[in-house]
């Protein structure tokens, strides 16, 4: 099968999901050992909610796709990602910032065990999330330069450089007109630096050649902006219910690819984005049937 267009992506990542599930109870044993009893289970409640598991599966395809042995381990290494990702939303979440009441069709974590708590229960996820990933990084047998070169990944993509400072340049655009290349940046940093960490560091893992990289740090950046401009796009068309989060930058009047360019113009330019992915690939040697649909998934999903 190499056509995209007949591999069953739902089936694939229904399975994908499986796998992830069962990393992120292997991962919450870990946490169990060391994090007080009051916040155990608001970090279980928060990293078992469900969620597309996007990222962690995107890095186990990719390390798959580049030559890597698949097995527990490379699940192991994405866990490492979803676990900045879950902190990321628990804390978007929060009074302070978003103050959402629905995350992935349940109440969030302040909500249900108050502020204080979801403070301490995301900022609990950060160093486990690198602990997560030497563990995995030893479980797969990479050498030291690729080792750290793998944690400098996810911490450079969580970090300033990446989504907590994009997220500060996000708070900053509320009192500003953004144009669209800033709008741009702002994405690619909140949102893209995250995926496309996913995806070079199960590259990484893999021994992936320099050339191969940089195509999935391409193939990165063009669906991590269609991501964010189809999250805004949700935002504006679907309820809460739908989602099962809370539509925000709507509400707050923030500038987004619709409100600069309107839903039709925003979904092309995400069309757009999704299929520059797809040539990306092609050229880096690295086509997928899997990451070909992703793509196509990341623009025509209603979740
Ligand atoms: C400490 C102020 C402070 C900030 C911490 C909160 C934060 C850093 C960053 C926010 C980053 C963020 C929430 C970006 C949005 C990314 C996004 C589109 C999330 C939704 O991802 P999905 O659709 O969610 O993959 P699921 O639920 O499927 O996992």
């Amino acid at each position: 099968m190499t056509d995209s267009a007949y591999f069953d992506l739902e089936d694939f990542l229904f399975k994908e999901r499986a796998e992830v599930e069962k990393a992120l109870g292997r991962s919450l044993k870990y946490l169990d050992r060391y994090l007080p009893v009051g916040l155990a289970k608001p970090v279980r409640d928060a990293v078992m909610a469900g969620g597309k598991r996007l990222r962690p599966i995107l890095c186990a395809l990719v390390y798959r796709k580049c030559g890597g042995q698949i097995g527990p381990a490379a699940y192991d290494l994405g866990v490492s990602i979803e676990l900045i990702h879950t902190y990321s939303l628990m804390h978007d979440d929060l009074p302070c910032i978003d103050d959402a009441q629905l995350r992935r069709g349940s109440l969030t974590t302040h909500k249900i065990y108050g502020e204080e708590i979801a403070v301490r229960a995301g900022l609990a996820l950060i160093p486990a999330a690198s602990l997560q990933a030497i563990r995995a990084i030893r479980e797969l047998g990479c050498d030291e330069k690729i080792s750290q070169n793998i944690l400098i990944e996810l911490n450079c993509a969580a970090g300033a450089g990446g989504m907590v400072g994009g997220q500060y340049l996000d708070l900053m655009a509320e009192d500003l007109v953004l144009d669209s290349d800033k709008l741009e940046n702002v994405h690619c940093m909140k949102t893209g630096a995250l995926l496309t960490a996913s995806l070079v560091m199960g590259g990484l893992a893999a021994y992936a050649s320099e050339d191969k990289i940089t195509g999935l740090k391409k193939y990165g950046r063009a669906v991590g902006l269609a991501f964010q401009i189809t999250d805004d796009i949700l935002d504006e068309t679907s309820s809460s219910k739908d989602l099962g989060k809370n539509p925000s930058d709507g509400l707050l009047d923030k500038v987004t690819y619709v409100s600069i360019y309107g839903v039709e113009e925003s979904m092309r330019i995400a069309r757009d984005l999704s299929d520059e992915a797809v040539g990306v690939l092609r050229e880096a040697g690295i086509e997928s049937p899997e990451l070909n649909a992703i793509a196509r998934y990341i623009v025509e999903r209603k979740l």
